[in-house]
């Protein structure tokens, strides 16, 4: 596939230079003839199988199991739980026959695993010792989205969603882990140098089925806000509806109480959207499928010379580790190899040419801001090693400013309607806390409430609605 770009400018057209970029660095291919279907050829499965393994060390260390669930739900199961099943009933891909035959009871492909999981716990679940259980799986979901759909962003088969769902014997105890789901996500998004919002949902826009839900949010380049990860107390409102019960060292019966918490390939569609530029990717090294790319520059007369310390630095860094790769190509110029591993957003390109050999160092091109400099080539493996910290603090600290930068606490409602109707990003307000001024602020400002912030932030004044005294500080912004 050649790799030509038009020149597409984030900042300029956002949706137009993800799918390009994404397309021509075959991350992801959105051309699939089903609506909301994306494919992860070769380079974006790399990427996204390394993304999932931060985060299913997170998930491993801390006392989950990897498991894996059916994906059709009988309908009679999908309906147990009231609150869940109105609020996906219109999302829902239904299977109604198996070959000829029309299926006595209608199988739902699932939206979400709930419903599938209680039943399995039910059955688990003896006694107090058998809790808590943590467990989760990496799998598709459906759901046949009725908003706009996006690569990656909004899509109906959602094919990197993983959801994680624990049992407990008390409510505080599912509480705990709430929280530390929350420090867990907070840990998996700074590894990716991706800044975040934490807001605890408005009841009327909790998942179905929730007590409460913890949102993280970030900020997209076009001013949009997208939730790329939730945390849920379910209370016991799934074990009461699939009579999940547990026997208590006195002898008397419980029903468990339940948390879920997902993740999908948002993260990814964040990952790209907020660290990428003009050139194209820009990865994190941690995640990225190559973080080193070695070009030889030969000259006439010192081919062999030049190949061979190329070869040499080639295998040092395999040898300490690193996803390196030479690209000794003998008919592509050296200009066009840099153009297409910026594309693809190689962290550290090396360049070899016969005066580095002379002189016993070695070029070191850095992707995010594409500054040169020489090491001693004796201090390769270790300069590597610091250069990709660099960029890892760079990348995140360039992220969060920017995050920061378009995030405006209003004190007029003047203020943050044209703040967000010329996408600028998010607002933050007093509020009250009462669902009323929440709802009436959505329709003001036709905007989405994302929650009450839930980092320390002092909150003084008044309702920006009402006028009565605040308690929370809300944010609202446009969203995918
Ligand atoms: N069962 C719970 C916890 S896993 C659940 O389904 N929560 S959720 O509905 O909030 O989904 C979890 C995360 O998946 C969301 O925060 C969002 O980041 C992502 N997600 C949801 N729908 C889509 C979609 N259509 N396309 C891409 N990502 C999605
Ligand atoms: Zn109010």
């Amino acid at each position: 596939m050649t790799m030509t770009l038009q020149q597409r400018k984030k900042h300029e057209n956002f949706s137009e230079w993800f799918e390009q970029v994404t397309l021509h660095t075959m991350v992801y291919d959105y051309r699939f003839p089903v609506k909301g279907c994306g494919v992860w050829p070769g380079y974006g499965f790399k990427l996204r199988k390394l993304v999932l393994d931060i985060m299913r060390n997170l998930l491993d260390e801390s006392g989950h199991e990897e498991c894996l669930f059916p994906t059709l739900i009988p309908k009679s199961l999908l309906e147990k739980e009231s609150e869940h099943v109105r609020s996906f009933e219109g999302e829902v891909f239904w299977i109604t026959k198996g070959g000829f035959t029309e299926l006595g009871e209608k199988l739902a492909l699932r939206p979400t695993s709930e419903t599938v999981i209680m039943p399995m716990m039910k059955l688990w679940i003896k006694d107090y010792k058998d809790l808590p259980i943590k467990l989760y799986q990496v799998v598709s979901v459906f759901r046949y989205e009725t908003k706009a759909t996006h690569p990656m962003i909004r899509v109906r088969e959602v094919t990197t969603f993983k959801e994680g769902h624990s049992a407990h014997a008390t409510y505080e105890d599912a509480e705990k882990h709430v929280w530390n789901m929350v420090e867990l996500y907070k840990k998996f998004f700074d590894e990716l140098c991706i800044p975040y919002l934490i807001s605890r949902r408005p009841d009327w826009d909790k998942f179905a089925g929730a007590v409460y839900s913890i949102a993280f949010d970030t900020l997209m380049p076009d001013g949009r806000a997208l939730q790329v990860g939730t945390v849920h107390h379910l209370g016991q409102n799934f074990s009461k509806a699939f009579d999940v019960k547990y026997l208590r060292a006195d002898g008397s019966h419980e029903y468990v109480w339940t948390t879920s918490y997902g993740i999908s390939e948002r993260v990814i569609a964040a990952l790209i959207a907020i660290h990428g530029d003009d050139h194209g990717l820009v990865l994190p090294p941690k995640v990225a499928p190559i973080q080193v790319v070695i070009v030889p520059i030969p000259y006439k007369g010192k081919e062999l010379e030049v190949y061979e310390e190329a070869q040499r630095a080639y295998n040092e860094l395999k040898l300490a580790g690193f996803r390196a790769t030479m690209d000794d190509r003998r008919d592509v110029t050296p200009g066009s190899k840099f153009y297409e591993w910026e594309l693809k957003g190689v962290p550290i390109r090396i360049e070899v040419g016969p005066r580095d050999v002379e002189r016993g160092v070695i070029t070191l091109v850095r992707r995010d801001n594409l500054a040169r400099e020489e090491v001693p080539r004796n201090e390769l493996v270790a300069s590597i090693r610091r250069l990709a910290e660099n960029i890892t603090i760079a990348l995140k600290e360039n992220a969060w400013n920017y995050m920061k930068s378009r995030i405006l606490r209003a004190h007029s409602l003047e203020d943050a309607s044209s703040f967000i109707r010329t996408k600028k990003g998010i607002v933050e307000m007093t509020w009250c806390g009462h669902s009323e001024c929440g709802l009436a602020l959505e329709e003001n400002l036709e905007a989405k409430i994302l929650g009450a912030a839930m980092e320390t932030i002092k909150v003084e004044g008044k309702c920006i609605n009402c006028s009565k005294e605040a308690m929370k500080i809300l944010r609202v912004a446009k969203t995918y």
